[in-house]
């Protein structure tokens, strides 16, 4: 049987040609994060530590460790499951091979070697500048050169991250012992149709010994099957009667069937294979109608409006992303109402742990294969590194029936289009025979039973300008960079993959951030945690069309430019969600972080929920209420993605900012399943002027509707009690009080409220829970509750 011995102990770390004493090193891990453990690099999250550690990057790194290899064994390997990036691996001196792509595996026969294990990484900057000036300067969106590389695209800094350039043995290395064969690899094609669920395992082996007679076992469900090898190939199909589906959640359930599959030699076991599986069908429907081209996903049949949020890599330093971390900000995805989540690809192809939580918790996932921003060059050696990590990766990740599309880059072919590539690239290679060949060729041979789309955005030819909203997928970037978020209203995407405003993380990581600093939107340490194109800028300005500008005052700032990033949200989901079925989905662009930053994140680098989080459940819940302008007036959309039918009464109140009800009415809504119903509000319901509002209730949902900005609405001075109650605080409003918010992290870092802002009619009344605070008493409480003032 195949005896594996993990190699994660006894690493040290050295840099070539220095005279400092070896470090122990952490495997997995990376060269930056074993530097700060020995204390020889402050940490690089902290104020502008950034630019202080940037050498690391520059330099060669080596770990080393022994290796011996005794064993009853006919065959050793030496299996590596990520290298980050450019390494020689040697035994002794003598070397075993060359590596150059982080998002590949690599193995070793040293069958009766041992000695002294090294690997020995060059700066990753050394290989992509030694290809960019082989190959030729490609354009991009940022100048570092990550295109020219097989590793992270934002290892290189983003426009939310920082630029740390790691090297390191980022994922678990082991030796495999064996003798005769052993499971090489195993291709699950998983299906289901009319109540049969299908496994086929398509099975290779590596063998020793090419006479003995070897045989697969496979079990699922309680069926067995069984199949001999032809050389080194099987395949083992199994059938099982009226699986139960796996759903994403909000929907059904998540069941999951253990697959075990056995390589025999006789009645010898030799190598097992485990996973975890879900019967589901998955497609695409990208046909035309005539609205354009349509981009929705259909799952077991059920046409879905993907609540979405772009996710990137949780850690600069990924090896770092531990298990629990990564379910944890999942799970914090799920409690949002978010039902998929797409891996961008200036990311990494994400460890089972990711994919294992997906499946756990129903969230679908969109993967993209890592190319971002730039032409990425075809020619070797980076054209077989990317086939050899696509056919790895896309094997890999077929078990989990969370993963329901693969996606060729972001924004490449928009790039080539309207970022003047094409006229820069004269006709060099910039990555389309990746996207429209090498990716969806691999897709189709390895898995078929999942759809590739080949960018995002695309809409599905160059007939048609690749971000065209009416076609695919499409990008709204426009109206953070330059207009208001009303902008948003603009249009009915089909499918609107990126959009996001951004805005400051909660006090508390700041705070441990920038330790030393008064803390101003501009101040240093601020301006280095934002690292978007004039991001201060666009926050301005974005929060002038609303606010007067808190001059001067940085816990304003901070809690407006918070409110303006969830209200920029809701504006375009609410609106989006209301044009279901033309528009199939939204994708914020971002939930998470990789330090702490200001950034289009709905959590921050801390983990901690911005409003904009809290936001998202009322966005994402099955039912969402919703005031909308349609000309000619004002119309209640009840958006309802429940199975089940909304009945409702609706009581609409106009009113004015002081809390006199203007005019009345009750209406009945009926929402059919999955769909959205549209009742239209009386002429004499609409608020006239900025002294008025409009508020629809039903079912414990509301809808407000404002029709002036906030620095034009003569809001009254806020007043409300505060009073403690078990497990949280309890707020009465004797006035309208507006976008009510509590930042407990500033009583207590590790306190976390339940819900974010809340709006409240004068009379009524919110219970905030607070969880992992010292109760605080009524005034202090009020020292950290936020809510929108009139303008001075
Ligand atoms: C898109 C994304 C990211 C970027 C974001 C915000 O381009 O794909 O590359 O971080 O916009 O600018």
């Amino acid at each position: 049987m195949l005896e594996a011995t993990p190699l994660g102990e006894g690493w040290i770390l050295r840099t070539p040609g220095s005279t400092a004493a070896a470090l122990p090193a952490e495997v997995p891990g990376c060269v930056h994060t074993d530097l700060m453990a020995a204390g020889v690099i402050p940490d690089p999250f902290l104020g502008r530590n950034e630019t202080e550690v940037a050498w690391v990057g520059r330099r060669d790194w080596t770990y080393e460790r022994d290796l011996s290899v005794p064993s009853g064994h006919e065959q050793t390997d030496l299996v590596f499951d990520g290298l980050d990036t450019v390494a020689e691996v040697m035994l002794d001196g003598r070397p075993l091979g060359r590596v150059r792509n982080m998002h590949r595996s690599h193995r070793f026969d040293v069958t009766g070697l041992s000695g002294r294990l090294t690997v020995r990484f060059v700066s990753a900057y050394a290989e992509a500048e030694a290809i960019r000036g082989k190959l030729g300067e490609r354009p991009a969106a940022y100048a570092e050169p990550f295109q020219y590389v097989r590793k992270m695209a934002c290892s290189f800094g983003w426009d939310w991250g920082p630029t740390l350039v790691t090297a390191g043995i980022w994922r678990p290395v082991r030796l495999e012992h064996w003798s005769t064969a052993r499971i090489a690899r195993v291709r699950p094609l998983v299906t289901v149709e009319e109540g049969l669920g299908r496994v086929e395992l398509a099975v290779d082996v590596e063998r020793t010994r090419v006479e003995a007679p070897l045989a697969v076992e496979a079990t699922v469900g309680g069926v067995r099957a069984r199949a001999s090898l032809d050389g080194t190939q099987a395949v083992v199909r199994l059938e099982v009667p009226s699986p139960r589906l796996w759903w994403p959640r909000g929907y059904e359930e998540q069941p999951l069937h253990d697959v075990e599959l056995t390589l025999l030699h006789g009645d010898e076991p030799l190598d097992v294979w485990r996973r975890r599986i879900g019967f589901r069908s998955v497609e695409l429907d990208r046909s035309a109608d005539a609205h354009g081209t349509g981009f929705t996903l259909v799952v077991n049949g059920e046409r879905l409006f993907a609540r979405g949020v772009n996710w990137i890599p949780d850690d600069v330093f990924p090896s770092r992303v531990t298990r629990a971390r990564y379910r944890e900000r999942l799970g914090q995805a799920a409690d949002a109402g978010v039902d998929l989540v797409r891996v961008w690809g200036g990311g990494i192809y994400e460890s089972e742990d990711f994919y294992d939580a997906c499946d756990e918790l129903g969230l679908l996932v969109w993967q993209d294969f890592p190319f971002a921003c730039a032409a990425y060059p075809e020619e070797q050696p980076l054209r077989g590194e990317v086939e050899a990590e696509a056919r790895e990766n896309v094997v890999r990740l077929m078990p989990h029936p969370s993963l329901v599309l693969w996606n060729g880059n972001n924004e490449n072919l928009w790039g080539f289009r309207d970022w003047d590539w094409e006229g820069r690239l004269a006709g060099e290679s910039w990555g389309e025979g990746y996207y429209l060949g090498v990716l969806p060729r691999v897709v189709a041979e390895l898995d078929p039973t999942r759809p590739y789309t080949a960018g995002s955005p695309w809409s599905g030819g160059w007939e048609r300008h690749p971000n065209d909203p009416a076609h695919g997928t499409h990008h709204s970037w426009e109206v953070w960079n330059r207009e208001d978020y009303a902008e948003y209203r603009a249009n009915v995407p089909r499918f609107m993959a990126e959009f996001g405003w951004q805005a400051p993380p909660a006090y508390a990581t700041l705070r441990r951030a920038l330790p030393d600093e008064e803390l101003a939107a501009d101040s240093p340490g601020m301006l280095h945690h934002q690292k978007a194109d004039d991001g201060n800028g666009k926050l301005r300005r974005g929060l002038e069309r609303h606010f007067a500008f808190p001059e001067g005052d940085f816990d304003r700032w901070h809690y407006l430019t918070q409110v303006n990033q969830a209200r920029a949200v809701a504006t375009g989901i609410e609106h989006w969600r209301s044009h279901w079925p033309v528009c199939a989905g939204t994708v914020l662009w971002q939930l998470n972080d990789c330090w702490p930053v200001t950034s289009w994140a709905a959590i921050d680098g801390d983990g901690r929920e911005k409003p904009l989080c809290h936001e998202l459940r009322r966005l994402y819940a099955d039912r969402l209420l919703t005031l909308q302008v349609r000309e000619p007036g004002l119309v209640l959309a009840a958006v309802n993605q429940a199975a089940e039918v909304w009945a409702g009464a609706v009581r609409l109140r106009r009113m004015s900012v002081e809390g006199v009800v203007i005019g009345e009415t009750s209406a009945s809504v009926l929402a059919e399943r999955r769909s959205v119903a549209l009742v239209g509000v009386p002429r004499e319901l609409e608020p006239a002027g900025p002294k008025e509002f409009l508020v629809a209730d039903a079912d414990g949902l509301r809808a407000l509707h404002f029709p002036a900005p906030d620095r034009e609405i003569p809001y009254p001075r806020p007043e409300f009690e505060v009073e403690i109650v078990p497990g949280g605080v309890r707020v009465t409003a004797g006035t309208l009080v507006r976008d009510l918010l509590l930042q407990a992290d500033r009583l207590d870092p590790a306190a976390r409220a339940d819900r974010g802002l809340v709006t409240l009619l004068p009379g009524e009344q919110v219970t905030i829970g607070v969880r992992g605070w010292e109760t605080p008493d009524p005034e202090t409480a009020r020292s950290a509750l936020y809510c929108v003032e009139p303008s001075r």
